[in-house]
């Protein structure tokens, strides 16, 4: 009977988003194609049912599907900037249309609470509205020339196809922060989608291909999706039809992604895993320090690449904060995401649940003490759902090193706090950290030169939830890639530097005389 049910809400979402009947194996442009690579089975982490099969591409066929969004690049690279920006306005009002739909696909696809998943989607419609901004705004320098009757300036212009890589825990943003701003730049995108989450790629392009569709000056071809395994994603990294990859996922696929990337000498943009800290001060406010570190932690069932894994917290504070999280994390509502209350639903499959044991397991062994962290089995649907942890544990243990994509919370405590610094930076990654103060020379510190070595640094909020505004991405393992805000953009457009003579002589640079 439940069943039943489920699937046919199922049916409804993939009917209102117009994929029902979609073949989801590539796309390129309007074309929807099986694909003759091996069939995935979207299996939904709520309860186990599969939702749909969808084919996937093989390697030529990536490669047919990245010569059409070369062919239409040279038609959309001479399409005014502007005009570019008026199409991905469009897909932003598609998307605010579609909002609920689109949430409840990245519920039922990966898990998400109906919340954060529309607010992922949220995350989409705001990277639209900052590219359609932008698409006014890709400014050159003009550069005082040290030559008389010369003008010196600087262009940006339209790179080329650019190959997305994303992954399962953000299956619909990530794609959109690329493809947004890639759009703007005047580069048509190749998106290779997790194989955990085809049908929200499906359902992403078709919401823009409708939009194409009825764009005059946008090529079919613009926007080409390639679904399948690490052979697809594979061919994408190696094409040098694509002069930059943007990765998200974990340090592994980023090391091998990288490399294939620089190997061809292309661009890559590489948005890997964190090891995200908080610094918990004793002038903190514990109350909102509480509720920061929960959400960072366990939301998204501590499936974010910014989850806040390590706490960091003085000695004088580290009994009463420890008492009040082991309180949050024991009463928190885990089960079925789409039940009233629930803020923690499934990870993403059983392997999930397998490496959280296993971190748990090594935790115990180099002498850490396991709050939480067992499997949920009563009242759940199905999946594999699993109470947050809390670990108290030395700073220096092998496990608390490594990423575990789960929501484990190693507790750390401090006494002074350059120590706490040197312990917040001593991990391989550098992607998010956040510290709570009220002592302005500690925060200040924090974010300065000899404080947080991550791409992101917080005060008084939490590691996770960035605003697309700012330029997203970190350091170290992490990789060094920045997307979404700020200058971003930069990364998907080519920097032209043109000197331009417009006297009768030919003075060279450096003063130098050349006369023949
Ligand atoms: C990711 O987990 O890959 O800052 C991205 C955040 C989100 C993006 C996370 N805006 O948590």
């Amino acid at each position: 009977m439940m069943t039943t049910q489920t699937l046919t809400s199922y049916q409804q979402i993939l009917e209102t988003l117009g994929i029902a009947d979609k073949p989801g194996g590539f796309a390129i442009g309007s074309r929807y194609e099986e694909g003759n690579g091996p069939r995935i089975t979207t299996v939904s982490p709520i309860d186990g049912v599969s939702i749909k099969e969808v084919g996937s591409a093989r390697v030529e066929e990536v490669a047919e599907a990245i010569d059409a969004a070369v062919e239409a690049f040279y038609a959309w690279r001479t399409v005014p900037a502007p005009v570019r920006g008026e199409l991905v306005r469009r897909y932003g009002d598609k998307l605010r249309q579609n909002k609920q739909a689109l949430g409840a696909l990245v519920t039922l696809e990966v898990g998400k609470i109906p919340a954060e998943a529309e607010g992922e989607v949220q995350e989409m419609i705001d990277i639209c509205d900052f590219a359609v901004g932008l698409s006014r705004q890709l400014y050159g320098l003009a550069i005082q020339s040290e030559r008389p009757e010369h003008r010196l300036t600087e262009q940006w212009h339209p790179l080329g196809p650019i190959g997305v890589i994303s992954a399962f825990n953000f299956p619909v943003a990530v794609w959109a922060w690329n493809a947004a701003l890639a759009l703007v730049c005047g580069d048509p995108v190749v998106w290779k989608p997790s194989e955990k989450a085809p049908l929200c790629a499906l359902a992403c392009h078709h919401l823009l291909q409708e939009v194409i569709d009825d764009f005059e000056q946008a090529p079919d071809g613009l926007i080409v999706l390639v679904n399948g395994g690490r052979e697809v994603g594979q061919a994408v990294a190696a094409s040098k039809k694509l002069p930059l990859i943007s990765a998200t996922g974990s340090i592994p696929m980023g090391r091998a992604v990288g490399q294939t990337v620089a190997a061809r000498l292309g661009r890559s943009l590489l948005e890997l895993g964190g090891n995200n800290a908080m610094i918990v001060t004793p002038s903190a406010d514990l109350d909102l320090a509480l509720r920061a570190i929960t959400f960072a932690a366990v939301g998204t069932t501590g499936q974010r690449c910014t989850t806040l894994r390590r706490l960091i917290v003085h000695d004088t504070v580290k009994a009463d904060l420890l008492n009040r999280l082991k309180t949050a994390f024991s009463t928190i509502k885990i089960g079925d995401p789409r039940e009233d209350g629930v803020l923690v639903g499934p990870l993403i499959d059983e392997g999930a649940a397998t490496m959280m044991e296993d971190a748990l397991n090594r935790a115990r062994e180099q002498g850490g003490v396991v709050t939480g962290g067992e499997r949920v089995t009563e009242g759940v649907p199905g999946g594999a759902y699993v109470r947050p942890a809390l670990v108290e544990i030395a700073h220096d243990a092998e496990v608390v090193h490594t990423e575990t994509f789960a929501p484990i919370l190693y507790v750390l405590n401090y006494e002074d706090f350059d120590e706490a610094l040197a312990v917040q930076n001593e991990v391989p990654q550098g992607l998010s950290s956040a510290i709570f103060t009220n002592n302005i020379i500690e925060a200040e510190r924090f974010c300065g030169p000899s404080g947080s070595d991550c791409g992101i640094a917080n005060v008084n909020i939490g590691t996770s939830g960035a605003e697309i505004g700012g330029a997203f991405g970190g350091e170290k393992e992490t990789g060094g890639g920045r997307e979404s805000g700020s200058d971003a953009w930069k990364n998907y457009m080519r920097r032209s530097t043109n000197t331009i003579n417009y006297g009768t002589a030919l003075p060279l640079a450096q003063g130098i005389t050349f006369d023949v």
